[in-house]
Formats: structure tokens, C-alpha cells, sequence
């Protein structure tokens, strides 16, 4: 109601009469509201209107003019925890409905890909972990890194219009620097998938003086790169439309379509390369990516290597 107001009063008369419920209960969820961060202003005669919202990414702000049916429906906030990846697997195994998503203002203990550290200090970043339940063979999973991938450039480009680039599998650069990092993540029987935890960490509205000696060469930010704050709730909407989209795309058609999309936002296709992998450096003219997003890289020899997962250099 407060939004549909655009800054306007709204009667508390108004707001007990259309929630069905008494001026005492309006009242208690104002001071909830309030208690969110939100500033209300009350005038006698008038009623109330918002002033202020907090710099949050809560369910409130998160579920407010979200345009999708699936993504985001659910949303699991918190102010600080360990990694959302760690909650979303805790509740994908209790049940919890496809499209449901934990977020948080901040992680302590972020991670990325080999339990790398990721860095996700308060308030300034999108750190998101979504649950998807699709009935794909487990061996497709690592579709659903690249199809986030895509979701996640088409997001920013609509929110700010900068271009960003993707490095295979899942790097999000702008300018040669790391802006997103998605670390995707299954439970799942020898042949059946329970839950895909897709985690997303979006540097949003760090300045370089955020960022710790370790990262700060190789890492930016939208803010750093547009020069002005964005909002991060309006961000994570786009990116919940978008890969919904997609997500519907991919379960009704494949992966054709997404893999045509990835292929024109990456920077890795089409040049050589080094492949760092868990058991060899390989390093030769990457060809592509095949149907099921493994990356081909053809050797000096001509042998072509099928890599499934390795950090890449240009
Ligand atoms: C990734 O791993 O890029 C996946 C990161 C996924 C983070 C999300 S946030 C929400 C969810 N909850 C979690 O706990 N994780 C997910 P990887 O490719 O291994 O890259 C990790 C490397 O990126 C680190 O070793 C650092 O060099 C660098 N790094 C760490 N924090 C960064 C940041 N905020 N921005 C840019 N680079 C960062």
C-alpha cells in the first residue's frame, strides 16, 4: 500500500479496513516495519506515509512489484550468517519449494568453488543462494551455472547498462575484473537430482577501499564501474525475472537456446587459453562448449581435451 502510495499518507482506517484486521494490529505491524528499518512518518488526521527505506535486501523489499510466479517467491532473509549456500542446502533437504531463496546482508564465511573464501561484506552485495529442483539427468547440472550466468549479465545490462563478459564456467568480469562469482551445487541420488543450489554473489555497491589486499586487483564492483550506488533489491528482481525465464526456456526446449546466449557474452571462446585443472595445466585454442557447457580446448598436438571443471587464464 505504502508503495502504491508513492509517498502519499495512508489512513490507518484505510490500511485496517483493506487488511480486514483492527487499528491495534496496524499499528504492531508498523512498529514492525519500523523495526526493519523503515521510517514512517504519522500525522494526525492523515494517517501514515514512508519517509525512508532501509538499505536491506529483506523478504518486504525483495517481494515488493517482483514480477516472477517461481524465483523468489520464497524468500529466506537473514542479516548475517555463515554462507547462504550452507541454509539452502539445510532447507532443500527439509522440503522447501522450488524457487525459494536465501539471502543475506552478509556472509561470514562466503565461499566459492574448492571452498575457496568469498568475500561478502555487509550491505553492499547481492549474496543469494537458489534452490531448483529440475528433473534433469545429474550430469546436465552444470548447464544451470551457465544458464546463471547468462541470467545474471541480462540483469545487469537491463539495471545498469554496462556489458559484462563471461569466463567460463563461472565468471562474471566487467572490464577484466571479477564482479560475480556462482558456485552451483547439487543433492542428488546416482541418476535423480533433489535440489540444485545455484549461489550467487554480485559485488554491488563496494568502493575500492572495500575490498581486502587479496582481492582488490582482481575484483570490482557495479558502483566502482558506474560511478553511482545501485539498488540492489531492484537488481536481484531483474536477475529472479531473468532466470526464471530462461530456467522455463531450458526445462521446456534444452539447453540450445542458452548455449547460443552464453556463447555471445563469453570472452574465453575463440582464443588460447590455459586451463588449470585438479590434475594438469592444458593449454591450447578453446574451441567452445559442447551440449552439455563442457569446454573444449584443442591442444598444439591437435588432441582435443574435454574439460569439465579448472580455473582459466586468457
Ligand atoms: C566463485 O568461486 O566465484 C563462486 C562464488 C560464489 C559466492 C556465492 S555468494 C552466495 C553463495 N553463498 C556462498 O557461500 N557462496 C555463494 P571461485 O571461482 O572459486 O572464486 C573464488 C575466488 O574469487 C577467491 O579465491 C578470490 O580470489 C576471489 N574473490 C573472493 N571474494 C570475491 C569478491 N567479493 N569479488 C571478487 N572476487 C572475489
Amino acid at each position: 500500500m505504502f508503495t502504491n502510495a508513492d509517498g502519499d499518507y495512508v489512513s490507518g482506517q484505510k490500511i485496517s479496513d483493506l487488511l480486514g484486521c483492527s487499528r491495534t494490529a496496524v499499528w504492531k505491524h508498523i512498529e514492525e516495519l519500523r523495526k526493519e528499518g523503515y521510517e514512517l512518518e504519522a500525522v494526525r488526521k492523515k494517517g501514515y506515509r514512508i519517509v525512508g527505506k532501509p538499505n536491506k535486501v529483506s523478504s518486504n523489499e525483495l517481494l515488493l512489484g517482483l514480477q516472477t510466479t517461481k524465483i523468489g517467491q520464497y524468500i529466506h532473509y537473514e542479516e548475517s550468517v555463515h554462507s547462504t549456500q550452507k541454509i539452502a542446502h539445510r532447507i532443500a533437504q527439509e522440503g522447501a519449494k522450488e524457487g525459494t531463496v536465501v539471502v543475506a546482508e552478509e556472509q561470514t564465511a562466503g565461499r566459492g568453488r574448492l571452498d575457496r573464501a568469498w568475500y561478502s561484506p555487509k550491505y553492499t552485495g547481492a549474496w543469494m543462494s537458489i534452490i531448483l529442483r529440475p528433473s534433469i539427468p545429474p550430469q546436465q547440472a552444470p548447464q544451470l551455472t551457465l544458464l546463471s550466468a547468462v541470467a545474471v549479465v541480462q540483469a545487469i545490462q537491463e539495471v545498469t547498462n554496462l556489458s559484462p563478459d563471461i569466463k567460463w564456467p563461472n565468471d562474471v568480469l566487467l572490464n577484466g575484473k571479477k564482479l560475480v562469482g556462482i558456485l552451483t551445487e547439487m543433492q542428488a541420488d546416482f541418476d535423480r537430482i533433489h535440489s540444485v543450489i545455484i549461489g550467487i554473489g554480485i559485488n554491488v555497491n563496494q568502493q575500492e577501499t572495500d575490498f581486502n589486499e587479496q582481492i582488490k586487483h582482481i575484483a570490482t564492483s557495479l558502483r566502482i564501474e558506474k560511478g553511482e550506488e545501485i539498488n540492489r533489491a531492484a537488481l536481484m528482481q531483474a536477475f529472479f525475472l531473468k532466470l526464471e525465464t530462461l530456467y522455463e526456456e531450458y526445462l521446456k526446449n534444452g539447453f540450445g537456446l542458452i548455449k547460443v546466449l552464453w556463447e555471445t557474452y563469453a570472452i574465453s571462446i575463440g582464443k588460447r587459453i590455459i586451463a588449470r585443472t585438479m590434475t594438469a595445466n592444458i593449454e591450447g585454442f578453446a574451441k567452445g562448449i559442447t551440449d552439455e557447457g563442457v569446454l573444449l580446448i584443442e591442444d598444439d598436438e591437435g588432441v582435443i581435451h574435454r574439460i569439465h571443471s579448472a580455473d582459466i587464464e586468457l
